[in-house]
């Protein structure tokens, strides 16, 4: 029987054990053991040996993960760029090339372009909003191709499929990043893509109370691979942070729906305000790319972003009028959150080409909660005027 969303979300990584001795919880235990005993030397219990290499929390989130994404494999991590990391060291090695979005989120970039250059690894940033761009863009050196859509904070699309079918032409292979729609509306793997990555610090988790990261895939030998440095690099997700992760992704869906109903709401009620320049929300059918996000999402998610009229410090008084909404970096949780990307998410990334990419000091990102939809209205109506 193929389950729903929902139903995967609550019981996969997560049935009750019946076992003699066993207790049947219906909420995995939080293994803090950091070792595990075994009756002979050459014998690990079950499996366990140290809680680097697996845990029992852990394992339940794994395959939780794996479960939402359709995905044979799921892995999890101490942050989103901890994934990110692993994941390069995992298949990529010096002279290799990445060709990525140039719209990634910052931090993203400032690993592949500050961090991962230090050992040879090149990258072309392009705008994979034109699949063509990404093809024109391949060298003998590229592996591998790093795309988020929508991206972090301009909200472009790139058409999964069409780069899918690039990369399998050329032998290269596809990573999405796929934080802001979550599995919940979009299921890259289902659209051609290799590799899924994730920061839970956004939907999965939830509640802005946990940092963690994953990768979801099918191809055994690749996950082979990332799983070797997962416990040869370390940066695992703790027994603690992986019950949190678990047990916030148990609402996904019921809180992506909300997410989407009051960021769609915010979106229309924000076009029609004389001193909004202009509306970034996929969802809406004025978004440039809205026909490719319908064609492979079945939502378009709880952030948006948009351009106030003015200077930066029109921008951040505005903020500081908000009452329901928190300055604050991140997204994805029930709180609602806004944020300037030039000097907060962003900051990292290089002031032109923040410019010729079109992150200005008055876009202003917005992570729309879970809140009623009339009381986030009223008081960006209040701060607006
Ligand atoms: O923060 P961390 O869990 O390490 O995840 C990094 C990351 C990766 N990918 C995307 C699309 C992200 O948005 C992030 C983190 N982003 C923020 C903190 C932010 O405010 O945009």
């Amino acid at each position: 029987m193929s389950l729903g969303f929902s139903t995967r979300a609550i019981h996969n990584g997560e049935e009750p054990d019946f076992r003699e001795g066993a207790s049947g919880d219906v909420a995995v235990p939080i293994h803090l053991s950091t070792t595990f005993a075994r009756l002979k030397a050459g014998n690990p219990t079950a499996g366990y040996e140290y809680t680097r290499s697996l845990n029992p929390t852990r394992k339940a989130l794994e395959e939780k993960l794996a479960a939402l994404d359709g995905a044979k494999y799921g892995l999890a991590f101490s942050s989103g760029l901890a994934a990110a990391s692993t994941l390069i060291i995992s298949l990529l090695k010096a002279g290799d090339n990445v060709i990525g979005f140039d719209d990634l989120y910052g931090g993203t970039r400032r690993l592949l372009s500050n961090v991962f250059v230090n050992f040879n690894i090149s990258v072309s940033y392009v705008d994979a909003t034109v699949p063509e761009n990404v093809e024109k863009a391949i060298s003998p050196e590229s592996r591998l191709i790093w795309i988020e859509t929508p991206t972090n904070p301009l909200l472009k699309i790139a058409d999964i499929r069409a780069i899918a079918a690039i990369a399998k032409k050329h032998g290269l292979i596809l990573v999405v990043d796929n934080t802001f729609l979550s599995p919940y509306f979009q299921k890259p793997l289902e659209l051609g893509a290799d590799v899924v990555v994730y920061s839970t610090t956004k939907y999965i988790g939830g509640h802005s109370d946990v940092l963690g990261g994953s990768i979801v895939l099918n191809d055994k030998q690749l996950y082979e691979k990332i799983a070797y440095n997962q416990n040869a690099v370390g940066a695992v997700l703790s027994p603690f942070d992986s019950y949190l992760t678990l047990r916030g992704a148990k609402t996904l869906s019921v809180r992506m729906e909300q997410h989407q109903r009051n960021a769609l709401a915010l979106a229309e009620f924000l076009q029609k305000q004389k001193k909004v320049k202009r509306v970034l929300y996929p969802g809406l059918k004025e978004h440039p790319h809205h026909d490719i996000a319908v064609a492979q999402t079945s939502g378009f998610g709880g952030v948006l972003s948009f351009e106030l009229e003015g200077t930066l410090e029109d921008a951040e008084s505005f903020l500081s009028k908000l009452k329901l909404f928190s300055t604050a970096e991140s997204l994805g949780g029930v709180e609602s959150l806004v944020e300037i990307p030039a000097i907060m998410t962003h900051a990292s990334v290089p002031k032109d080409v923040r410019e010729i990419n079109g992150i200005s000091d008055t876009l202003i990102r917005v992570s729309v909660g879970i809140e009623n939809t009339e009381d986030l209205m009223e008081d960006f109506r209040n701060a607006l005027e």
